[in-house]
C-alpha cells in the first residue's frame, strides 16, 4: 500500500512543462524559503528552481534505484577525494529536458536562466584533473545507465578563491555552503561510526584461533550528504554521496567516563576538522595527519556503506566481486584495501587467504600521474597512530609479498626493497601506490602513452611479476556540459546540420568531416566562435573589469599553474613578441590576446612568482602602445569549472605544451578540441591521440617527443648553451632578468631564472624553445588563411568523439569492472 502512494507522489512530482514548474517555485518560494514569490530575488528564484529540479531529480533517482535493485545489478564504487562538479542549476535542467521550460516559468519573475545561474557557487571539491574527471564519469555513468556511485567528502570549504593583488595570487576561503546548497538531501539519520587511533588487541576467539581487533579507539561520525546526478534526457539518476564529519559525543556519553578518552577526542579527533577544507595541492603529497584521517573517514563509511547493502543480499562474502567493483580514483582512497581486509577478518571472522582473494577481485586502481615524487607515501609512524591495526594488515600483505618475490626472484635483495610497501629508511614510509597495484586486480594510466610509461617506469618491477594487471583507459570528458551546455550556439548549429545523436554519441561528430571545406558553413562556425568571443568578453568585463579585444586571436592557456606545464615557455613566447613588436611594430602580422588562468598551490613558490610574472609582462605589453595593437595578456583570475565554460568555447588556440612525458593525459585539451580549438601542443599525454584523430595537420605539434626528452636527459643537458646559441631567446630572459617587467627589480623574477639555469631546467623548457616559437609563427600564418584555419577548427571537433566520457566509461566498464548499462524496466 505504502508503495503505491508513493508511486503516485512520484508522478505528481515530476510535472515538466512551464505551469508546473512555475507553480512548484512559488510553494518552494513559501513553503522551503519562507519568503512571498512576489518579493522573490535573484538569490531567492535559483534556489526555489533548485528545489524544483531536486524534486523531479529525486523521484527519478528513486525509479533508478528500484530498477537497479530490481534486476540485480553489480554496482561501481568511485572513490575520489575529489569532485569537481560546478554549478549544477543548467546541467540538472538539461539533463531533466526542462531547459526551455526553466528558462520560460523563470521569466515570468523577470530572470534568465544564466542570470539565476549566477547566484550559484561552484562546487569546487577538487584541485583540477583528477576530480573534474570524476564529475564528468558520474555523468556518464548516469547517462549510460551503470550502477554506480560516487563518494567522497563535502568539505566545507573547496579549492580556496584565488583573487590577484598587485599582479601575485592571494588565496581566500572559499565559503560555497554559505546560503546553504539547495541541491543536496543531508542524511543524518544514516550515519556510520568512523574509527580512528586506538590499539591493536590480541585475544583467543571461541573456536581457540587467535584474532585481532582494534580497541580504545576515538570515535567520528560520518553523515552522508547526496547530490544526485542525472543522466541526459534518460530518467536515470545516480547518487554522489558526500561524507561530513560530525562529533561522536552525543553517541558515547560512556566515554565521559574515562579521562583519558575526553583527552584523546579532543586533542586527537576534533571530529568537524575532518571535513573542513580540500587540501589545494594537487602534486606533492601531503604528509599531514589530517590528511590521512580525511582518506581514512571517507574511505571507512564508504565501505560500511557498501557493507551495509551487500548484506541485504544475504549472500556469501566471496560474493562481493560479483556486486561491487571499487574504483580508486589515484591511491587517496587505497587504504580501502586493509579496511575490507580488517572488516572480512576481525568482523566476520574470514580467514586471510579468503578475504585477500575477495579484495584482489574488488579493487581496480586508477593512476593519474607519471612523476615519481608525486606518489604517495605515508611516515610509518604517523600510520601506526592513527591505523594501527591497518598498519599490522599492510605489514602482513607485505610480509607474504615479500615472499612472493623471494621465489620468484632468488638472492634478489635490491628487488626486495624495491618492490617492498614499506620503505625501509631511516623514516620509514608506507608506499601506498604498491599497496594499490598489490589490492587491485587491475592498474590503468589514463592515456596510451601514459599507461606504457606507468609499465616502464614506476612499476617496472611488478609488471615483471603481474603482467596481465597493467592496462590504460584513454581519460574522456562529457559532451553535455562542455558542449551542448557551454556552447550552445555551436551545439544548434551541430544539431542543424548532423542531427541531435552526437550529444549521446560522440563520435557522430564525424559526420562533420564533409562540411569542412563548405563556405557557408565556414562563416557560420566563425560567426559562433565570434559570439562567444563576446560573451567571454562581457563576462570578463563584469566579473573582473578586465577588457578584452573581440576579434582578435585568442591563445588560451588555463590550467593548473606548474613547472610542467610549462607556463614559463608561453609567456617567453609573449616576450619574443614583444621585442620583435618593439623593434618593428609591423613585424608582427596577427594580433593575438594571450589568455592565462590557473590556480598555483599555496606552498608552491615558484608557480606563485610565474603568475606574478604573467601578471607583470601583461602589464608592460597591455599599455605599451608600440606593442598592445597586436599582443595583449590577461591573466583572468579563479580559473574554476564555471570560468571554463566561458573560456574554453571562445578558444581558437589551446597551449598543451607539458614536457613530453610529464602530463598523464590532460583533459582540458579534450574539452578545447571539441569546441574547435586548434592545439599548439607537445606529444604528451592524450595530445598524441587527438592527433590521431584530429590529423597532424590540423594541429600545431612540436619539440622534444618521450623518448628524445629521455635521451636528451640521458646525454647531458645545458640550458645555458642553448640561452646563448639563440639571439631571441636570450633577449627574453635578458628582459625577465634586467627588471624591464619589474620596475627595474632584479631580484623579483631571478627564481625562475635560477630554475631555468642554476636548477637545471628540469622541464626543459630552453630545450623546446625554438620549436614552439617557429610553431607559433606557423599559427601566425595559418589564422591569416582563415579557410584553412576554419578548416581544422571544424574536423577538431569532428575527430573529438573518442574523447567523450561516456566511450571512457564503457571502456571501463567492459574492460575492467565487468558491468553493463541497464535496460529499463
Ligand atoms: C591529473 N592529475 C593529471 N592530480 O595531471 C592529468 N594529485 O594529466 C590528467 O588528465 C588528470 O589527472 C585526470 O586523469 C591531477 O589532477 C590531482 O589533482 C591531485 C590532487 C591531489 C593529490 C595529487
Amino acid at each position: 500500500m505504502a508503495k503505491m502512494d508513493s508511486n503516485e507522489l512520484l508522478e505528481e512530482m515530476g510535472g515538466m512543462d512551464v505551469e508546473a514548474l512555475t507553480h512548484s517555485i512559488c510553494r518552494h518560494h513559501l513553503s522551503n524559503l519562507g519568503r512571498d514569490y512576489g518579493r522573490s530575488d535573484l538569490f531567492s528564484l535559483y534556489q526555489a528552481l533548485a528545489y524544483t529540479l531536486r524534486d523531479r531529480l529525486v523521484r527519478n533517482w528513486v525509479k533508478t534505484q528500484r530498477s537497479y535493485y530490481n534486476q540485480n545489478a553489480k554496482s561501481v564504487y568511485y572513490l575520489s577525494l575529489e569532485f569537481l562538479a560546478g554549478k549544477s542549476l543548467s546541467s540538472n535542467a538539461l539533463c531533466l529536458g526542462v531547459e526551455k521550460a526553466a528558462e520560460e516559468a523563470l521569466a515570468k519573475f523577470g530572470v534568465t536562466m544564466e542570470e539565476a545561474e549566477s547566484a550559484e557557487a561552484d562546487a569546487g571539491l577538487g584541485n583540477g584533473g583528477l576530480g573534474r574527471l570524476a564529475s564528468c564519469f558520474l555523468d556518464s555513468m548516469a547517462t549510460l545507465g551503470i550502477p554506480g556511485y560516487g563518494y567522497g567528502i563535502r568539505y566545507e570549504y573547496g579549492i580556496f578563491k584565488q583573487a590577484i593583488e598587485n599582479g601575485e595570487q592571494v588565496e581566500l576561503p572559499d565559503d560555497w555552503l554559505h546560503f546553504g546548497n539547495p541541491w543536496e538531501f543531508c542524511r543524518r539519520g544514516f550515519m556510520f561510526t568512523v574509527h580512528l587511533y586506538g590499539r591493536e588487541e590480541k585475544y583467543t576467539h571461541d573456536d581457540g584461533s587467535e584474532k585481532h581487533r582494534w580497541t580504545d579507539t576515538a570515535k567520528v561520525m560520518a553523515m552522508p550528504v547526496d547530490m544526485l546526478i542525472p543522466g541526459y534526457k534518460n530518467g536515470n539518476v545516480i547518487n554522489m554521496r558526500l561524507w561530513e564529519a560530525q562529533p561522536a559525543r552525543r553517541f558515547n556519553l560512556d566515554l565521559f567516563n574515562s579521562g583519558d578518552y575526553i583527552r584523546s577526542m579532543e586533542d586527537a579527533v576534533r571530529s568537524e576538522t575532518i571535513s573542513k577544507v580540500l587540501y589545494p595541492s594537487d602534486r606533492l603529497t601531503e604528509g599531514r595527519e589530517l590528511r590521512l584521517v580525511q582518506q581514512y573517514f571517507f574511505v571507512s563509511a564508504t565501505i560500511q556503506d557498501m557493507m551495509r547493502r551487500f548484506k541485504k543480499l544475504k549472500l556469501d562474502f566471496s560474493e562481493l566481486p560479483n556486486r561491487a567493483v571499487v574504483q580508486l580514483n589515484e591511491t587517496h582512497p587505497a587504504i580501502a584495501i586493509p579496511e575490507l581486509m580488517r572488516i572480512l577478518i576481525d568482523e566476520h571472522m574470514l580467514n586471510w587467504d579468503e578475504s585477500w582473494r575477495i579484495c584482489r577481485r574488488t579493487f581496480a586502481y586508477t593512476n593519474h600521474t607519471v612523476m615519481p615524487e608525486a606518489l604517495e607515501t605515508w611516515p610509518l609512524d604517523m600510520m601506526s597512530k592513527v591505523l594501527p591495526r591497518h598498519v599490522s594488515i599492510i605489514f602482513e600483505i607485505n610480509r607474504r609479498f615479500m615472499e612472493e618475490v623471494k621465489s620468484r626472484f632468488p638472492g634478489d635483495e635490491d628487488r626486495l626493497k624495491r618492490m617492498s610497501i614499506i620503505e625501509d629508511c631511516e623514516h620509514p614510509q608506507v608506499r601506498m601506490a604498491w599497496l594499490a597495484v598489490l589490492g587491485s586486480f587491475t592498474v590503468n594510466g589514463v592515456s596510451a602513452l601514459h599507461g606504457e610509461l606507468i609499465k616502464k617506469n614506476i612499476f617496472q618491477d611488478f609488471v615483471e611479476m603481474f603482467p596481465g594487471r597493467f592496462t590504460s583507459v584513454t581519460n574522456g570528458i562529457t559532451p553535455r556540459r562542455w558542449l551542448k551546455q557551454c556552447n550552445p550556439g555551436l551545439s544548434d548549429l551541430i544539431t542543424e546540420k548532423i542531427g541531435p545523436e552526437w550529444v549521446t554519441d560522440l563520435s557522430k561528430l564525424k559526420k562533420l568531416e564533409p562540411l569542412a571545406d563548405d563556405a557557408e558553413f565556414q562563416n557560420s562556425w566563425y560567426n559562433c566562435k565570434l559570439q562567444e568571443k563576446k560573451r567571454l568578453v562581457e563576462y570578463a568585463r563584469k566579473e573582473y573589469g578586465i577588457y578584452l579585444p573581440t576579434d582578435w586571436l585568442y591563445d588560451v592557456q588555463v590550467k593548473r599553474i606548474h613547472e610542467y606545464k610549462r607556463q614559463v615557455l608561453n609567456i617567453l613566447h609573449a616576450i619574443t613578441l614583444y621585442c620583435r613588436l618593439k623593434n618593428d611594430p609591423n613585424s608582427v602580422a596577427v594580433a593575438r590576446l594571450k589568455i592565462f588562468g590557473g590556480k598555483a598551490a599555496p606552498g608552491y613558490f615558484l608557480a606563485k612568482r610565474i603568475i606574478r610574472l604573467i601578471n607583470s609582462v601583461g602589464a608592460v605589453v597591455n599599455s605599451d602602445p608600440t606593442v598592445n595593437h597586436k599582443l595583449r595578456i590577461a591573466f583572468l583570475p579563479n580559473y574554476r569549472v564555471s570560468q571554463a565554460e566561458r573560456i574554453i568555447p571562445a578558444t581558437d588556440l589551446s597551449e598543451q605544451i607539458s614536457l613530453a612525458g610529464t602530463e598523464a593525459s590532460g583533459t582540458g585539451n579534450m574539452k578545447f578540441a571539441l569546441n574547435g580549438a586548434l592545439t599548439v601542443g607537445t606529444l604528451d599525454g592524450a595530445n598524441i591521440e587527438i592527433m590521431e584523430e584530429a590529423g597532424r595537420e590540423n594541429m600545431f605539434i612540436f619539440g622534444m617527443d618521450a623518448e628524445e626528452v629521455e635521451r636528451r636527459k640521458y646525454n647531458g643537458y645545458n640550458p645555458s648553451e642553448i640561452a646563448s646559441a639563440d639571439k631571441e631567446l636570450a633577449e627574453a630572459l635578458h628582459y625577465i632578468g634586467d627588471g624591464t617587467f619589474s620596475e627595474g627589480d632584479r631580484e623579483l623574477f631571478q627564481p625562475i631564472l635560477d630554475s631555468l639555469f642554476a636548477n637545471g631546467d628540469q622541464y626543459m623548457v630552453l630545450a623546446d624553445y625554438r620549436a614552439y616559437v617557429d610553431v607559433q609563427d606557423e599559427v601566425d600564418k595559418r589564422w591569416l588563411d582563415r579557410k584553412s584555419w576554419l578548416r581544422s577548427s571544424i574536423l577538431n571537433t569532428a575527430g573529438s568523439g573518442k574523447f567523450s566520457s561516456d566511450r571512457a566509461i564503457l571502456d571501463y566498464a567492459n574492460s575492467i569492472w565487468g558491468v553493463r548499462p541497464m535496460g529499463k524496466e
